[in-house]
C-alpha cells in the first residue's frame, strides 16, 4: 500500500508559538510546533522531532522557550507490508492506533505495545517502549529491522543492527537525541484472533503479588499487576494480577473488534480532585471489585490500552498536571525494595491511583533502554510543587542505592546526579551521540535538565 503525498498537507503547518507539554501537563513550555508530512524536508534544520506527545515529562519539548519542534503526526503513510514475513515499513508518524485498526483484524499484531495506542512508531523507537510481554519479548527495539534517519550532520541513512549498529543501539531509547527517525521497519507477529483470553487474580500483599507475577510469566505471554500503595500494614501493595494471551478462533467472537472514538474529557478538572483521600477510596474499591478471580474474553483495547477508553484523561489532574514516576529495581530483593518505595509514598503523602507493577526480562540492546531484569513500578503523582520534587528525590535515592533506574519517557523531575548514578551505560551512549553530533545541535528540555546541554 502506498499513499501519494497530499498537496494540501505538503507544507509545514503550524508555526505559531503556543504552550505545549507532555502527557503529564508538567512542565509546560512555549514552543513553535510545526507539522509536516514530508519528514525529510522537515528534518533538514536539525530540529527536535516529537510524535503524539504521549511521553509524560519534557522529552518531547524543545530545549528552550519559543524554540521549534516538529510533530511527525502528519507523516503517517504505510510504505510496505510483506504478508509472508509480517515486516511492515511506515513513516515515523504512523500511529499504533492505525496499526491496530488495520492489522489486528487481518491476523497480525504489533510485537510490543505500551499502555496507550496514541503513540507513533518514531516515539516507540525513541523511547524503546516495553509492554505487558517484556518478560517474553523484550522491548519494541528487539523487533525493529531498520530505520531511515536524518543524522545531525545532515545525511539521510538506512541503519540497522548491521549498518551503523552503534547509532542503531543509541537511537533505541535515545529520546530523539541521535537524529530524526523518518521511517521504521518492524516485524509484526501472527495472531490466531484479535481478541484476548484474560484472567485476573487477587494477591494479599506486595511479596505475594511479585511472586505471582513471576510465576504467571512462565506460562502467560502478557502479565501485569495493579497494586494498592494506599493499603495499610501487611496489606501494603496488595493487588490484582492480570494475565492474557491471544484467544483461539473457536473461543473468540467471529467479528472484528471495533475501535470507537473515545469519550473525551472536554476541559481541565479542578486540580486537587485527585488527592490522597479520593485515591485511597478508589484503590480500595478497585481491589474489592476484582478480589474474586475472573476470566473471560477481552477487546484488545480494553486489555492493552485500558486508559484510552477516556480521551484526554490527563485533564482529570487539572492545570497543575501530574508527574509519572516509573523505575525498575533489580531482581535480587525486588519485592522488599518495592515495599520500601511504597512506604516512602505513604510517609510523604504520595498516593497514586492504581499503580502498575510489572516484571521485566533481559536488558535490551538499546544503549539507554529502560528495562533491566527485575520489577518496575509506575506511579501517577498529582503535582504538588516542592512536595512532589522531594518525593521523587527520595524515591530516586532508594532506586539508585539499589542498582535500579528510571524511565526517561515518564520523567520530568529527576536530577542529573541521580540519573548519572543510575545509568552506567551513559558514557557509551554519550560517546556515540558525540560522534554523530559533536556540538549537541539536537537537544530537548530533557537533555538540558539531565545531560547538561546548553538551552
Ligand atoms: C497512558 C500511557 C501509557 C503508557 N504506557 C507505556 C508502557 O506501557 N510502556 C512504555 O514503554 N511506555 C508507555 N508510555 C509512554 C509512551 O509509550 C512513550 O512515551 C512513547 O511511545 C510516546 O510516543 P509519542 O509518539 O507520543 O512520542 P512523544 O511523546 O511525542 O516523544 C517521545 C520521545 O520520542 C522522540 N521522538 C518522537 N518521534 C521521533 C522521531 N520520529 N524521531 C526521533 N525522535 C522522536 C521525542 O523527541 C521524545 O524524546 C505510556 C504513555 C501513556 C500516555
Amino acid at each position: 500500500m502506498v499513499h501519494e503525498p497530499n498537496p494540501a498537507r505538503a507544507h509545514g503547518e503550524g508555526g505559531l508559538v503556543s504552550e505545549i507539554s507532555g502527557w503529564g501537563g508538567h512542565p509546560r513550555i512555549e514552543a513553535r510546533e510545526t507539522r509536516d508530512e514530508d519528514l525529510e524536508r522537515a528534518s533538514r534544520e536539525g530540529v527536535l522531532f516529537r510524535g503524539l506527545g504521549r511521553s509524560y515529562g519534557d522529552a518531547s519539548l524543545p530545549a528552550r522557550s519559543g524554540a521549534h519542534v516538529v510533530s511527525t503526526s502528519r507523516a503517517d503513510r504505510l510504505i510496505s507490508f510483506d504478508a509472508v514475513t509480517g515486516v511492515l515499513r511506515a513513516e515515523a508518524g504512523f500511529s499504533l492506533a492505525e496499526l491496530n485498526r488495520i492489522f489486528l483484524p487481518r491476523g497480525f499484531a504489533p510485537p510490543v505495545v505500551p499502555g496507550t495506542q496514541y503513540v507513533t512508531l518514531g516515539g516507540m523507537v525513541a523511547c524503546d517502549v516495553h509492554g505487558k510481554n517484556h518478560h517474553a519479548e523484550g522491548t519494541f527495539g528487539r523487533h525493529v529491522r531498520g530505520l531511515r534517519m536524518r543524522v545531525p550532520d545532515g545525511r539521510v541513512l538506512e541503519i540497522s543492527a548491521t549498518r551503523e549498529p552503534e547509532l542503531f543501539r543509541a537511537t533505541q531509547g535515545g529520546m530523539g537525541l541521535t537524529g530524526a527517525i523518518l521511517e521504521v521497519e518492524v516485524a509484526l507477529r501472527r495472531i490466531p484472533s484479535p481478541w484476548l483470553r484474560v484472567e485476573t487474580r487477587a494477591f494479599a500483599d506486595i511479596d505475594a503479588l511479585v511472586s505471582g507475577l513471576r510465576e504467571a510469566g512462565r506460562h502467560s505471554p502478557y502479565t501485569l499487576a495493579w497494586s494498592d500503595t494506599t493499603a495499610r500494614g501487611r496489606a501494603l501493595g496488595r493487588g490484582i494480577l492480570i494475565t492474557g494471551d491471544w484467544a483461539e478462533p473457536g473461543a473468540a467472537p467471529a467479528r472484528a473488534p471495533v475501535f470507537r472514538a473515545p469519550f473525551e474529557l472536554p476541559f481541565d478538572l479542578p486540580s486537587g480532585l485527585i488527592a490522597p483521600w479520593s485515591i485511597r477510596l478508589f484503590n480500595s474499591a478497585y481491589y474489592r471489585l476484582y478480589q474474586r478471580a475472573r476470566s473471560g474474553i477481552a477487546h484488545p483495547r480494553a486489555f492493552f490500552h485500558p486508559l484510552d477508553v477516556i480521551g484526554r484523561w490527563n485533564r482529570a489532574y487539572g492545570r497543575r498536571g501530574f508527574a509519572q514516576y516509573q523505575c525498575v529495581v533489580p531482581a535480587a530483593a525486588d519485592a522488599q525494595i518495592v515495599r520500601r518505595l511504597f512506604e516512602i509514598l505513604g510517609r510523604m503523602d504520595g498516593a497514586s491511583p492504581v499503580p502498575v507493577v510489572k516484571d521485566f526480562g533481559a536488558e535490551a540492546s538499546g544503549l539507554l533502554s529502560f528495562p533491566l531484569p527485575g520489577v518496575t513500578i509506575a506511579l501517577d503523582l498529582p503535582m504538588r510543587g516542592a512536595a512532589t520534587q522531594a518525593l521523587v528525590d527520595r524515591l530516586n535515592d532508594e532506586v539508585a542505592a539499589n542498582g535500579g533506574r528510571i524511565y526517561l519517557a515518564k520523567d520530568s523531575l529527576s536530577r542529573p546526579e541521580h540519573f548519572r548514578s543510575m545509568e552506567r551505560r551513559l558514557p557509551a551512549w554519550n560517546e556515540t551521540r558525540r560522534k554523530w553530533d559533536p556540538d549537541a545541535r539536537l537537544r530537548s528540555a530533557l537533555s538540558v535538565r539531565l545531560l547538561g546541554d546548553e538551552p
